[in-house]
C-alpha cells in the first residue's frame, strides 16, 4: 500500500544565476507541484508515488532520477518519445520576487491520458490532485477524472489542492473544470480566491467571481454539505480547517522568506503527513505551516523541505546553534 499517489507534470527547472537578459547562467533541477508534494511526504517518512509523462530525453531522465533519489516511486512514469519534457524557468529578480516562465506547451507531461493512470500502484491511502494538471490539456482533464474514479474504486481519499495558475487558463475555464473535482474530493485545500472557483453555490451564469457571497466559511460549509470531509483555507497569515466537527485556525510561522515558490506544496505535504499520522486538525495545520516555512526559507521548490527529524528546527530561537 502506498500512502499517497499523485499525478501531474514535472518539468526540468532552469534557475537563472543572474538576470536572464544580461546572459545569466542556469542551474538545473526539477519542479512540479504534485512531485513537490511527493518529495515532501517521502522526506517525512511516508510512501509516495508520482505518475506522469516525461519526454524520452535528458530532461526526462533528470526528472525520474531526481524523484527516485528522493524515494518517490516512479514505476508508473511513462517516457513519451513524441514530445519533449516541459521546462520552467525561474529568475529571482528581487529577494522575494521571482519571475516564472513556462516552456511547456505540447510537452510530454501535457499528453498524460486516462490509460496512463489505469493501472497505477495498488491501494493508495490518499490520491492527491492539483488544479494544475487539468489546465494542461483535454487528455490531462480526462486522466484526472479517471484518477478520481480509481481512487473511489480502491477506497482511497481524494485530496485536491485547487492551485489556480492564471498563466495556464482563465478563471472561467478553471471554475468549470475544477468545481466537479472539488465536489468529488474529500479534502479541498485552497487560498480564499481559489476557493471561490470551486464554490458549489457559485454564480449560475458562470462568472467565477460573480457570487456576492465569497466568504470562505460559507463556501467551505457548502463543500462540506456536498460531501467533502474537510476544507482547508490558507492565506498569508494562517490557515483554517473546516470540518463537520468545527473550525480550527492556526497562524503561520513568522519567517523572512527567501523564495516563496513551493510554499503551497510544502504546506500540502505537511498537511497530508498530519492526516496520515492521525494528528488532530490543529496539529495538522501546524505541521503544514512548518513544512511550508521550510520551503520559503530555502531556494528551490522542494530542495529545502524537511526530513522528519528536522521538523523541530522551525521555532528555535533566532541565531540558535545546534551543537
Ligand atoms: O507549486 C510550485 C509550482 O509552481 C512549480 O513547481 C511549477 O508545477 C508547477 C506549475 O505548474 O506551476
Amino acid at each position: 500500500k502506498v500512502d499517497v499517489l499523485t499525478a501531474g507534470e514535472t518539468m526540468m527547472a532552469l534557475r537563472a544565476t543572474g538576470p536572464v537578459r544580461l546572459g545569466s547562467g542556469f542551474t538545473t533541477s526539477v519542479a512540479g507541484a504534485e512531485s513537490n508534494v511527493a518529495i515532501g511526504l517521502s522526506r517525512l517518512g511516508h510512501t509516495a508515488a508520482w505518475a506522469g509523462r516525461v519526454g524520452d530525453d535528458e530532461a526526462g531522465h533528470l526528472v525520474t532520477r531526481t524523484l527516485r533519489a528522493e524515494g518517490v516511486d516512479v514505476s508508473a512514469v511513462r517516457r513519451d518519445g513524441a514530445a519533449p519534457t516541459g521546462l520552467i524557468m525561474f529568475e529571482q529578480r528581487l529577494p522575494d520576487v521571482t519571475r516564472v516562465r513556462y516552456l511547456r506547451d505540447g510537452s510530454a507531461g501535457s499528453r498524460l491520458d486516462p490509460a496512463d493512470v489505469a493501472g497505477l500502484p495498488a491501494e493508495p491511502r490518499i490520491v492527491h490532485l492539483t488544479g494544475i494538471t487539468p489546465a494542461l490539456s483535454a487528455s490531462c482533464r480526462e486522466a484526472v477524472t479517471a484518477l478520481c474514479g480509481l481512487a473511489r474504486a480502491r477506497g482511497a481519499r481524494i485530496s485536491l489542492d485547487v492551485n489556480h495558475r492564471a498563466r495556464l487558463w482563465t478563471r472561467e475555464a478553471a471554475a468549470e473544470a475544477l468545481a466537479p473535482l472539488a465536489a468529488a474530493a474529500d479534502l479541498v485545500i485552497a487560498s480564499p480566491d481559489e476557493l471561490a472557483l470551486v464554490d458549489p453555490g457559485g454564480d449560475p451564469d458562470g462568472d467565477p467571481d460573480g457570487d456576492p457571497d465569497g466568504d470562505p466559511a460559507r463556501i467551505a460549509a457548502r463543500l462540506l454539505d456536498g460531501g467533502a470531509t474537510e476544507v482547508v483555507v490558507k492565506d498569508g497569515g494562517g490557515a483554517r480547517s473546516f470540518t463537520a466537527g468545527g473550525t480550527r485556525t492556526v497562524p503561520a510561522h513568522r519567517v523572512r522568506p527567501v523564495d516563496s515558490v513551493g510554499a503551497g506544496d510544502g504546506f500540502v505535504a505537511g498537511y497530508l503527513s498530519g492526516v496520515l499520522d492521525g494528528l488532530d486538525a490543529g496539529e495538522r495545520l501546524r505541521r503544514a505551516h512548518t513544512v511550508g516555512a521550510f520551503a520559503v526559507l530555502s531556494r528551490g521548490d522542494w530542495e529545502g523541505l524537511p526530513f522528519r527529524d528536522e521538523l523541530e528546527l522551525i521555532g528555535l530561537p533566532e541565531g540558535a546553534a545546534l551543537r
